[in-house]
């Protein structure tokens, strides 16, 4: 609830309140808990719920038990975002990172069982590849890279009027180090054509409806961005095997995208000769309309496109919101990203009156989150909204308000807000 102070578009209530209500009606259990937020549905004796759904639930929420803080969106699939104030790590941690599932978490990650896993790269390419977990990290060049992971639909809630899905407020986002291969090199083994234009992504998340035919997601990226060196196809996050909950025991970070890129569960990329057409490839999941709309327009299917890039952004990590604090000198921290590299971060205390520049660290790497730091010195005790504004390279900044209103909520790159009193 930090990314806007007023809450009005991320609280009980608020214009999404009536989203939520539909949900309920909709998707029942699963959606009760996200409005409370309260894991319960493992706890519920059998027979108050389908019992493999209850099930379901509850193996998928032994996977998220090592989580530290995170607040549960939905727990089927499960969803979690980070409170600004528990990124405040350099390199997010694995029990700080956001977890977005569309299905279940498969039985062999929660097992954490890889035995037999192999990778199939086919398509377009001149030689397809079965790639063993072996022959991925001996036949290739071994990288360890710290990228920023980010839902495209972070941000979300303070759309108004607001837009159906989970509620992220300014927590779908972290920056751990991964290991693994670059996926430009796999695919250059496997020899793209001429033909190829875009990847799709597959992975062995059951679908929630149980149907073994269906597949919960499946998305892809252009061709040219999955041949530049930054996507890794990755085992290890901060030097340990990924976690079930995060792909055990391969996954893709594909950074500067929307996270829905970064197929977690890895067993597949299929090189198209069109633009992938998975699940949630289509319709209004990561599509924008193509021109801008007015705030609740039904904007038709057919205009609708791909979500490509995600937008510059900067989030206050220290101190925490609605934070008390002694005296009139204030120590800000946080992280800024884009795609690419962040030129410059501004801090305000009034409200965007004034701005002053904060100090900006270069990335660990290109992706990676670069660190800001700001003392502000306050005119006098009382309280204060501190801003973030980051600025790319080419110019971008972020905008004080929800920009782009757009009908599943993608995109949000407004400032970051938090409060604090002072004195
Ligand atoms: N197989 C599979 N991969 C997936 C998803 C999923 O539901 N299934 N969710 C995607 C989305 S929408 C996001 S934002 C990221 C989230 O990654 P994380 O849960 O590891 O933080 O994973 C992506 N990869
Ligand atoms: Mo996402």
């Amino acid at each position: 609830m930090d990314g806007n102070f007023t809450d009005d578009t991320a609280g009980a209530g608020g214009p999404n309140d009536r989203d939520r209500r539909r949900f309920l009606r909709t998707t029942g259990l699963a959606a009760l808990s996200a409005t409370v937020a309260v894991p319960f549905a493992r706890f519920l004796p059998e027979g108050m719920a389908p019992i493999g759904m209850a099930h379901a639930a509850g193996a998928d929420m032994d996977a998220y038990q090592f989580k530290d803080g995170l607040t549960l969106l939905n727990d089927r699939p499960i969803n979690a975002e980070t409170p600004a104030h528990l990124l405040d790590d350099k390199v997010t941690p694995a029990n700080r990172l956001f977890i977005r599932n569309n299905g279940r978490v498969p039985e062999h990650a929660l097992a954490m069982d890889a035995s037999g896993w192999t990778l199939t790269v086919d398509g377009e390419v001149d030689q397809a590849l079965d790639l063993t977990l072996d022959q991925l990290e001996s036949d290739f060049e071994v990288i360890t890279r710290q990228l920023t992971l980010e839902c495209g639909g972070n941000g979300r809630a303070f759309f108004v009027p607001g837009a159906s899905g989970n509620q992220w407020t300014t927590g779908a986002v972290g920056c751990p180090e991964w290991t693994g291969v670059r996926l430009r090199d796999v695919l250059n083994a496997a020899g793209v054509r001429d033909t190829a234009v875009y990847t799709g992504h597959f992975g062995t998340d059951p679908h929630l409806s149980g149907d073994p035919e269906k597949l919960p997601i499946s998305r892809g990226i252009p061709i040219a961005k999955a041949l530049e060196e930054d996507a890794l196809i990755a085992w290890a996050m901060n030097g340990e095997p990924l976690p079930a909950i995060h792909g055990f025991p391969l996954r893709l970070v594909v950074p500067g995208y929307p996270g829905s890129a970064s197929q977690k569960w890895l067993t597949r990329i299929r090189v198209r000769d069109q633009v992938h057409d998975g699940p949630k490839m289509g319709g209004y999941s990561y599509r924008l309309p193509a021109y801008p709309v007015a705030p609740g327009t039904e904007v038709p299917e057919s205009d609708m496109v791909v979500m490509e890039t995600m937008p510059v952004k900067s989030l206050i990590t220290s101190p925490a919101t609605r934070a008390q604090v002694d005296g009139l000198t204030l120590d800000i921290r946080g992280h800024a990203w884009a795609d690419g590299d962040v030129a410059a971060v501004h801090v305000s205390h009034d409200f965007g009156q004034t701005w002053a520049e904060a100090n900006l660290e270069a990335p660990a790497n290109r992706y990676a989150w670069q660190h800001f730091s700001a003392t502000v010195d306050l005119p006098q005790a009382g309280y204060y909204e501190i801003w973030s504004r980051a600025t790319d390279t080419q110019g971008r900044t972020q905008p004080v308000t929800t920009p782009g209103w757009n009908p599943r909520g993608y995109g949000n790159n407004m400032v970051h807000r938090i409060a604090v009193l002072a004195g």
